[in-house]
């Protein structure tokens, strides 16, 4: 049985096995969760990367797909990278934003990681409306098979929150 638990608060404080990036294809950094990830973590995350980049993913992490890396300084053993399609402008592909939590979970089965932290995938630059962003985060959590026994979501404001509780409701 997984859980899911609900935080209000920032991912890079979070102790959990592992924690999610919301990342670009580029796996090279930007704003957000993934900005705040490296610049917490320290530069050996973007290391791993760049050593992604240069092997597995040459063109980049398609949309939807998840990787590991070492989490570097951050409380956690592992960053798991995946990246969100993007709402603004073409309405956003919901099968894409689901298969970013299924595939994070396929990743940390296979890392063996038991506590994963996920932000709101997607919802920050990339323009998801959190109702509908929430939705689908807790349905595709809830009806994926893993080992993963804690999912904690992890909001950045009350609203965001609230909106998650909602779908818990
Ligand atoms: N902890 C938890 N949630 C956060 C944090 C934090 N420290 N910082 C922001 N959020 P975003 P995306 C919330 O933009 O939409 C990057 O440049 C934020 O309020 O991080 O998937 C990447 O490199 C929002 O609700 O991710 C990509 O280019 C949610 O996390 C692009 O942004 C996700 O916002 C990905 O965009």
């Amino acid at each position: 049985m997984t859980t899911i638990e609900l935080v209000l608060g920032d991912i890079t404080r979070q102790s959990v096995d592992a924690i999610v990036n919301a990342a670009n294809s580029s796996l090279l950094g930007g704003g957000g969760v993934d900005g705040a990830i490296h610049r917490r973590g320290g530069p050996a995350i973007l290391e791993e990367c760049r050593k992604l980049r240069a092997s597995r993913y040459g063109k980049g992490l398609p949309t939807g797909q998840a990787v590991a890396t070492t989490a570097g300084d951050l409380d956690a053993r592992w960053v798991i990278h995946t990246v969100g399609p993007v709402y603004q402008g073409s309405g956003g592909d919901p099968a894409l934003l689901a298969s970013c939590y299924r595939e994070s979970l396929r990743v940390a089965d296979t890392i063996g990681a038991r506590t994963v932290a996920f932000p709101a995938i997607s919802t920050g630059v990339y323009g998801w409306p959190m109702e509908d962003a929430a939705r689908i985060a807790v349905e595709t959590v809830r009806a994926t098979e893993t080992e993963v026994e804690e999912v904690r979501f992890v909001l950045f404001d009350e609203r965001a929150y609230a909106l998650f509780a909602a779908q818990l409701r």
